[in-house]
């Protein structure tokens, strides 16, 4: 009898004794001991990547914290380059499909390659940065006991220090329920404390004081090209074109006096201060003018500033603190070690990146991830982008857009799973913005009138059309066209978590539909009578063929395959679960059946191209052709065991050294061939020391890991690998579908014992986990629709009835351990 079969025929038994002896309804979730959740260092930052961050989910701070003058980066997530796109700006680029597909069929590969340029389009816009503010002081004498912390229990960074005996402080914060950034300094000695603030931008501004605030009114450029692209004129302003942007400040002292010049505030003698910093833009939606039908900034950011300013600072905090844990403190995780090392975050990497044991460090990085969502990803249609919200260039690595062949989606992984659905919403609601300028994409790019198209690249503009500057990209990256079919995903997957039919029924389905008709639509026969696609490239790798030409250009990639099956099959489910489309459901159907399937190559790899070719870079880190394991639910160790072999021996040839978001993605990979070792082992080189860039010293090339600020180094800093790295962690703990969870199904030697609660499983439960000795010690679930639960753990699987909004302690896992 095979495994799965054994679990049916036990099921049975369980199920009844369950029913009799186990269930225990519970009102909440055990709570299991708090983690460390402290970032600090004895020294302020002097580059970016030693930078606090902060954000409310819209605007964003990087604090420096020096003692003489304090730096701090400003963002707003709605502060892009550019204006809505024309969507038409290839029209007849489909009249070149034909011409590929046939070179294709001729086997004729450098043609395929040459022709497939021109199916191109503009580069995205570039995220741009607001601006930096200073608060400067005037302090004479020694400093001692500096101290710098980021505290992601409560989302409050802090400075102090000592001058000549008097200790000085500084707490920063930005609210989500009141809109701002908040600064609190103090001195310890009455009138101590003497500061001026201003501001400076990389864009266009002027300054003003004007009621008691320095107003800074500004706007970013129309264009700003990706900075690795070279353009005679890479950065165009005009101040009748792009976002208008505005950033007010004002100070509410206690003791002292304030002054204004045009553009700085002066703070004399006084022994506290409150610093409000309020920002808007006028960014009104992807397709709106910013500058001739945008919101107007000028009075959003005066009244948000009016409204904060009337607010006591404990009011400020308690509301800040309220709304920020009301999130992050529905997931604790416990890896049973008491002792949090005495040392700032910095000295505890490098320790870590030299062979230490520190759980702690381990579970901060985790919560991290938890906190830089909450922190990134709370505006509608606007998702975190490349660096989640946190830039200070003008052309910034990879212009910090929307890459949709791995990155945006990789930013989302832990959304659901780590009980933060709500922070998913920017992206999800980005989904239909995409799907708009994708219908002109699939019909203009692709000569497809159904459905909707996406490509590599997007920004907050909504562009979908495939990139390379009209002719001018290298296909392996440029003339990809499957991020619509990858995106959609989302929408089922947040369907899967909430139960929310509604979501399913008005938005998600016809979302998911728009992809999938593409899909039916683009597909063309092979020789055998598969359906593949034509022209296909899998992200940014290259093959050889047997006589020697690389390219990228070629028929039926699998990752292409891979995708549409996942969105072919979850689009059926909706559709069968919202009783609609059944003559589109068949047809559906019928196109999955006859999809090319996996294809095993000699080396026992899973293959990347039609055919078995060489990999121009068998290390490369792009891995899109394993997509069917993870994200996607095509690949299992127990239901698919040959191809989950082959995913395993792709990846040993892939080796371990790689990019920030490759590793995150690796650890996936790994948790979900169940190997917890090496999923353990990647987890740890994800967390690599790596030196600060500097904007001068990018090394693109180089090995991913974690800056000492604790974000992910791709290098440069790329938020992926902290978002798909924390995915990572419950992936190790926890993995589900839509019929079932697996408990512990990757635990790590490394972790005996420990516990997680509150992490979310597909079918909508919360999940609380206990084990001890590698072996599970204690289970809840918390249903949150009513479904019927499963159950599996280590070759054992029980099924129960739920009831809305009651928690199941299981302790039948436990026999026999
Ligand atoms: C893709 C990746 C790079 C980087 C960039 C933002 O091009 O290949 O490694 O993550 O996106």
């Amino acid at each position: 009898m095979d495994k799965f079969k054994r679990h049916m025929v036990r099921k049975k038994v369980l199920c009844v004794s369950i029913l009799i002896l186990f269930i225990a309804v519970f009102s909440c979730v055990p709570a299991f001991a708090q983690s460390n959740t402290t970032l600090w260092y004895n020294k302020p930052a002097e580059y970016f990547e030693e930078s606090l961050a902060l954000g409310n989910g819209k605007n964003g701070a990087s604090v420096f914290g020096g003692v003489k003058s304090d730096q701090i980066y400003l963002n707003d997530i709605t502060l892009w380059s550019g204006e809505p796109v024309n969507p038409y700006m290839n029209p007849d680029a489909y009249k070149y499909i034909s011409q590929i597909r046939e070179a294709l069929k001729q086997e004729n590969y450098p043609l395929a390659e040459k022709l497939n340029k021109n199916i191109q389009g503009k580069f995205s816009e570039s995220y741009a940065p607001l601006g930096t503010m200073y608060i400067d002081f005037q302090h004479k004498g020694n400093v001692r006991n500096y101290h710098r912390q980021l505290d992601i229990g409560e989302a409050v960074a802090s400075v102090s220090y000592d001058v000549d005996n008097i200790h000085f402080t500084r707490e920063y914060f930005i609210s989500h329920p009141d809109k701002v950034m908040v600064v609190k300094l103090t001195g310890s000695k009455v009138g101590s404390l003497t500061f001026t603030v201003r501001f400076n931008s990389l864009l266009k501004y002027s300054a003003t004081t004007e009621d008691k605030t320095l107003q800074i009114n500004g706007y970013a450029p129309y264009h700003a090209a990706p900075n690795y692209w070279n353009e005679e004129e890479p950065v165009l302003f005009d101040e009748n074109r792009g976002t208008r942007f505005s950033s007010y400040f004002r100070v509410k002292n206690n003791g002292g006096e304030v002054f204004f010049s045009d553009s700085a505030i002066q703070v004399n003698n006084a022994t506290e201060a409150i610093l409000l910093i309020s920002m808007a833009t006028s960014f009104n939606g992807y397709d709106k003018n910013p500058a001739k039908e945008g919101l107007d900034n000028k009075s959003i950011a005066d009244k948000q500033l009016t409204g904060a300013f009337r607010q006591k600072y404990q009011e400020l905090k308690g509301r800040h603190v309220k709304d920020y844990q009301s999130f992050f403190n529905r997931v604790n995780l416990n890896l049973d070690e008491p002792e949090v090392p005495d040392l700032s975050t910095d000295d505890r990497l490098i320790n870590y990146t030299k062979g230490a044991d520190d759980k702690n460090l381990e579970i901060l990085y985790f919560q991290y991830g938890r906190y830089l969502l909450i922190a990134s990803s709370r505006t509608e249609g606007v998702p975190a982008n490349l660096q989640g919200i946190w830039n200070p260039y003008m052309r910034p690595p990879w212009s910090c857009n929307y890459t949709m062949n791995i990155n945006v989606e990789e930013n989302y992984w832990l959304a659901e799973s780590g009980n933060l659905s709500e922070m998913h919403e920017p992206f999800l609601t980005f989904i239909g913005n995409l799907a708009e300028t994708g219908k002109v994409t699939a019909k203009t790019f692709y000569g497809v009138d159904k459905g909707w198209a996406a490509c590599h690249n997007s920004d907050i503009w909504a562009m979908s059309n495939p990139v390379g500057d009209f002719g001018k990209g290298d296909p392996m990256w440029a003339c990809w066209n499957m991020s619509g079919t990858w995106v959609v995903t989302h929408l089922w997957e947040h369907y899967l978590y909430t139960g929310d039919k509604k979501f399913l029924k008005d938005y998600a389905y016809p979302l998911m539909k728009g992809a999938a008709g593409f899909c039916l639509a683009w597909m063309v026969k092979d020789k055998n009578g598969y359906l593949i696609t034509s022209p296909s490239t899998s992200p940014e790798n290259t093959y050889i063929t047997p006589d020697g030409f690389r390219g990228a250009t070629l028929y039926g990639g699998t990752s292409d395959i891979a995708m549409i099956r996942e969105c072919l099959k979850q689009t059926i489910e909706a559709s069968e679960m919202l009783k609609i489309d059944s003559g589109f459901r068949d047809s559906l159907k019928t196109a999955i059946s006859q999809l090319f399937p996996y294809q095993i190559g000699t080396k026992g790899n899973l293959q990347e191209w039609y055919y078995d070719w060489k990999d121009f870079e068998p290390t490369h880190r792009h891995q899109t052709h394993l997509y069917g394991l993870s994200p996607g639910h095509q690949i299992t160790p127990d239901k698919t065991p040959e191809l989950a072999e082959a995913c395993r021996v792709t990846l040993n040839i892939k080796g371990d050294e790689t990019t920030g978001w490759s590793k995150g993605w690796r650890i996936n990979l790994w948790a979900r061939l169940w190997d917890g070792n090496r999923a353990y082992k990647l987890y740890r080189e994800l967390l690599k020391y790596v030196p600060r860039d500097g904007a001068e010293n990018i090394n693109y090339g180089g090995g991913g890991g974690t800056y000492p600020n604790l974000f992910d180094a791709h290098p440069p800093f790329q938020i992926d690998g902290n978002f798909g790295g924390a995915a990572g962690v419950i992936e190790m703990l926890m993995q589900s579908n839509e019929n079932e969870i697996i408990l512990l199904p990757a635990l790590p030697d490394a972790w005996p014992s420990g516990s997680i609660s509150g992490i979310c499983a597909r079918g909508g439960f919360e999940v609380s986990i206990k084990w001890k000795d590698g072996k599970l010690n204690g289970v809840e679930v918390l249903s949150k629709t009513g479904n019927n639960c499963t159950l599996f753990y280590q070759g054992k699987k029980v099924s129960f009835e739920t009831e809305k909004g009651s928690t199941y302690k299981l302790n039948t896992m436990l026999e026999n351990n």
